[in-house]
């Protein structure tokens, strides 16, 4: 008993598991091109558009496009001219496509951006309208390097021991250099020192100055000692502040130029360098003449320049010699980037990565940047003909630093309302989802929900569903591939959009099958459309890690209460469509038909290759059975003398209707019908036999179109039935096996899951109850005693009671006595007698 159970599970789950995606014949498009299948997306109803962002087409281009074509088997590369200064982007590495009109995006995150030694990584992104494959670049433009801004000091040393002409060619070393800068972006401040220091002009003189050249013009030389340590003293805590017009995010530099040993000095370098060197002063040394042969020199050198010295410390013989080295300093300062001084701060856009992930809005495309400020992330939103705004969290006071918030992309509409959403899966190490919507023109974050476990990349992937179709989104589905069980790898949850201000709350949680611990399901999502015909949006699941990263993808139904069904109706592995699959379903793209045969198509990436896996269409069957008579006459079926002989009890009309749901442009679709006619399933012994079979059951195959079917059976009752009451039934139950289509590569349409399988009709007895059938008896009952009057209790054993029932009416069907009696008495038997011959109780 148990066995057969079991075995009548194992097989009902195997029928469902292959709803209903075509596993038998799926198109394959192979392309050995690197990274060929990490994205995929339906395009314009005919192709689907591939993406190999590995592939190296050129010195410094990564990355490339392909348009596949279902009827061909074949994949063309798009020829998209890249921009030169695209470097190594990594084409293809997101993908988005809308329809109506149809447009295409193709991103590379991976711009390699050189400013001066620095690699940024910035992105940018296709927009293709139509087949010209006319390409719009966003950004319009490579971002510009970082500006970098400069507060450049130079102290000259204006002691005796130099003479006028080495003076004035130190001025004009000075004046050499700063014409090699430009400014606003870089400032300079001059500052004279002997015994006293002489401020020849700030930052402030110098940005504002018609001719800031010229301002050296009137320097005079001082003559004196060398305190070169007061003087420093001096530039740190003057020079270098507001007051004087310095900037606090430009990189400070003090440039010393001495030809001797600091003179009478009360100050030491030990009292003034730590001080400059907290304040972020980088300090150049310019050692001229034979004095700093001695070593003595040549360590006060050491002590006022910067570290690693040698990078720091210029000398040179004389002053002529002071020309040579002009071009060192000028490489040196601008090899001086904000991400390697104390004072600036972080990362802007220059890691933004745009295009991370994209998506269409009415409004225009969206790119998630996840590498904008040090990584919290946001999204770039492209209106037409107009400068992009930047989406992020500014608004909120939280950390967003690491985050990666636009890893995901993806917009939901809410009656007329646009909702964009984006993942950024590593927040706080557990991952969120923040939901934007527009007020007063500003996107503004309106709910979020956070992930439960570190590592579980929470809002990598997104997808929002409109279940019930009516243009509203209901929920959205975020991944989160890496959420780690023993028995399950990666889950996705369903969260439905929160109304008003109500908390944004996940409720249903959907999983992979057991046993694949690093599955990754949910790395990849998709809406598929309605794919069973019950109008409800189905959806797709990919986990390519199961099986040793062979990969599965799921198919869940979506559900009338506008979710989706905890439990899948398929999982296609990719072992099963060919051993060698790899990462099957690491990209998944669903919607829409581009086999031309009027249902939803699912393209599924693996690893250089890409899956087209066709739905099957669902047919539906509709049953009736009438009986020529509605009912068995008295006397077909009453048993006056002892004749066991059968007799004939009409014909029964079995029709049967199959229909196709959802619709499609197959023409007709033939299968094979195996049904079962059975009489009074479930009783012992069968009242009724058909005619043809002599037995109670009966067993057609027939091979049925998309038309009613009927079939004529001829009933035979047996002789004296003991019950008459009850009516006979008659079930049909079916199985239907679809025919392959030859001229649609043989598509083989298959029944509903949740379809009818049984019809039960039923044939009752002739009542006696005149021409209304409808039975009105008049029961009467009376007891009696035998005359007792009192019971006394210990006195007599039995007591009998007689119940005398009577029909003064028609027939009575079903009657019962019930009968109560105290505690005090138990039951013995009942005897039944008949007076009248008509009907019993
Ligand atoms: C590749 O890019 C680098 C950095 O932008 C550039 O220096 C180099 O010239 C480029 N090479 C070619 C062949 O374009
Ligand atoms: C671009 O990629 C190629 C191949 O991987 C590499 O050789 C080249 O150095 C890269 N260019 C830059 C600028 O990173
Ligand atoms: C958001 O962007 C603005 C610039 O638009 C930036 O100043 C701010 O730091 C960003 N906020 C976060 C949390 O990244
Ligand atoms: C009727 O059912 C019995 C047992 O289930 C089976 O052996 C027999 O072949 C069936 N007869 C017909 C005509 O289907
Ligand atoms: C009809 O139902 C019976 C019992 O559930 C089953 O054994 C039989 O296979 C079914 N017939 C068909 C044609 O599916
Ligand atoms: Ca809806
Ligand atoms: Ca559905
Ligand atoms: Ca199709």
């Amino acid at each position: 008993m148990t066995m057969i159970r079991t075995f009548l599970l194992l097989m009902g789950l195997a029928s469902s598991l292959c709803f209903n995606l075509d596993t038998d014949q799926p198109t394959t498009f192979l392309m050995e091109s690197a990274g060929f299948g990490y994205s995929v997306v339906q395009y314009a109803n005919s192709w689907v558009v591939v993406g190999a962002p590995q592939e190296i087409k050129a010195a410094n281009q990564t990355g490339s496009l392909y348009q596949c074509d279902y009827r061909t088997g074949k994949c063309e590369p798009i020829r998209l001219k890249i921009p030169p200064e695209a470097v190594n982007m990594s084409l293809g590495l997101s993908l988005a496509a809308s329809t109506n009109p149809s447009q295409l995006l193709a991103c590379g995150p991976t711009v390699h951006h050189t400013c001066k030694e620095n690699m940024y990584l910035t992105g940018f992104c296709f927009l293709l309208v139509s087949l010209s494959w006319q390409a719009q670049r966003l950004p319009a433009a490579l971002q510009e390097c970082p500006r970098q801004e400069q507060d450049i000091v130079f102290l000259i040393d204006g002691s005796g021991s130099i003479s006028f002409r080495d003076f004035t060619k130190m001025l004009n070393f000075v004046k050499a250099v700063m014409s090699q800068f430009q400014r606003p972006s870089t400032q300079f401040s001059l500052m004279q020192f002997s015994h006293h220091s002489w401020v020849h002009f700030t930052f402030k003189d110098f940005i504002y100055s018609s001719n800031p050249l010229g301002l050296l013009d009137s320097v005079q030389q001082l003559r004196g000692f060398t305190y070169t340590a007061t003087a420093i003293q001096m530039v740190t805590n003057q020079l270098f502040s507001a007051s004087s017009g310095a900037r606090k995010d430009a990189s400070k530099i003090l440039i010393v130029i001495t030809d001797g040993q600091k003179q009478g000095d009360p100050l030491g370098y030990e009292d003034v360098i730590p001080r400059a060197e907290a304040a972020g002063i980088i300090r150049y040394a310019v050692g001229v003449g034979l004095a700093f042969q001695n070593p003595h020199s040549r360590k006060e050198l050491n002590d006022i320049a910067s570290k690693p010295s040698h990078e720091h410390i210029f000398q040179v013989e004389n002053f002529d010699a002071l020309r040579d080295i002009q071009n060192q300093l000028k490489e040196k300062i601008f090899a001086i980037e904000g991400t390697q001084t104390i004072s600036s701060s972080s990362f802007e856009l220059e890691m933004s990565q745009e295009g991370f992930s994209a998506v269409f809005s009415p409004d225009g495309p969206v790119l998630g940047a996840v590498g904008s400020f040090s990584w919290s992330g946001g999204a770039f939103l492209y209106p037409q003909n107009m400068s992009p705004t930047f989406i992020n969290m500014s608004q909120e006071n939280v950390d967003m630093r690491d985050s990666y918030l636009g890893y995901s992309t993806e917009l939901a509409l809410w009656k007329g309302v646009k909702i964009l959403i984006l993942g950024a899966p590593r927040h706080q190490h557990t991952g969120k989802v923040v939901i934007f919507t527009q007020a007063s023109g500003q996107w503004r974050p309106k709910a979020e929900v956070a992930g439960t476990q570190i590592g579980s990349y929470f809002g990598a992937s997104l997808c929002s569903v409109d279940v019930n179709r009516d243009g509203n989104s209901d929920l959205v589905l975020i991944g989160a591939p890496h959420y780690y069980k023993p028995t399950r790898g990666g889950q996705v949850s369903m969260c439905h959009l929160p109304l008003g201000r109500a908390r944004w709350q996940c409720e249903v949680i959907l999983c992979g099958e057991q046993g694949h611990p690093w599955g990754r399901f949910g790395a990849a999502l998709t809406v598929l459309g309605d794919v069973n015909g019950d109008k409800l949006t189905d959806v797709a699941i990919g986990a390519p890690g199961e099986q040793e990263n062979r990969g599965a993808v799921y198919l869940f139904h979506g559900t009338s209460e506008l979710g989706i069904s905890p439990s899948h109706s398929q999982r296609i592995s990719g072992s099963q469509l060919s051993p060698s699959l790899q990462y099957f379903g690491q990209s998944l793209s669903g919607g829409q038909d581009l086999t031309l045969d009027g249902l939803v198509d699912l393209a599924v990436g693996a690893q250089g290759q890409v899956m087209l896996l066709r739905t099957r269409p669902v047919l539906r069957v509709w049953m009736n059975i009438q009986f020529t008579s509605a009912e068995i006459a008295r006397s077909v079926f009453e048993c006056r003398e002892e004749t066991a002989s059968v007799k004939a009890l009409g014909d029964a009309n079995v029709c049967l209707r199959i229909y196709e749901s959802p619709k499609n442009q197959l023409g007709d679709l033939q299968s094979s019908v195996t049904f079962d006619l059975t009489l009074d399933p479930g009783r012992q012994n069968p009242r009724a036999i058909f005619e043809e079979t002599k037995a109670r059951n009966l067993t057609h195959v027939r091979v049925l179109g998309l038309r009613q079917y009927c079939e004529t059976v001829r009933l035979l009752l047996l002789a004296c039935v003991e019950d008459s009451v009850t009516p006979i039934t008659l079930r049909l139950n079916f199985s239907l096996v679809g025919k392959p289509i030859p001229s649609f590569g043989n598509l083989q349409p298959i029944l509903a899951v949740d379809a009818q399988r049984y019809f039960v009709a039923s044939l009752p007895f002739e009542k006696n109850c005149g021409t209304d059938h409808v039975c009105q008896d008049d029961l009467g009952i009376s007891f009696d005693f035998s005359g007792l009057k009192t019971l006394v209790v210990g006195s007599t054993l039995e007591l009998n009671m007689k119940v005398t029932v009577w029909n003064d009416g028609e027939d009575s069907y079903g009657t019962t006595i019930t009968f109560f009696y105290p505690p005090g008495l138990s039951y013995r038997r009942v005897a039944g007698s008949q007076v009248s011959g008509e009907e019993s109780s």
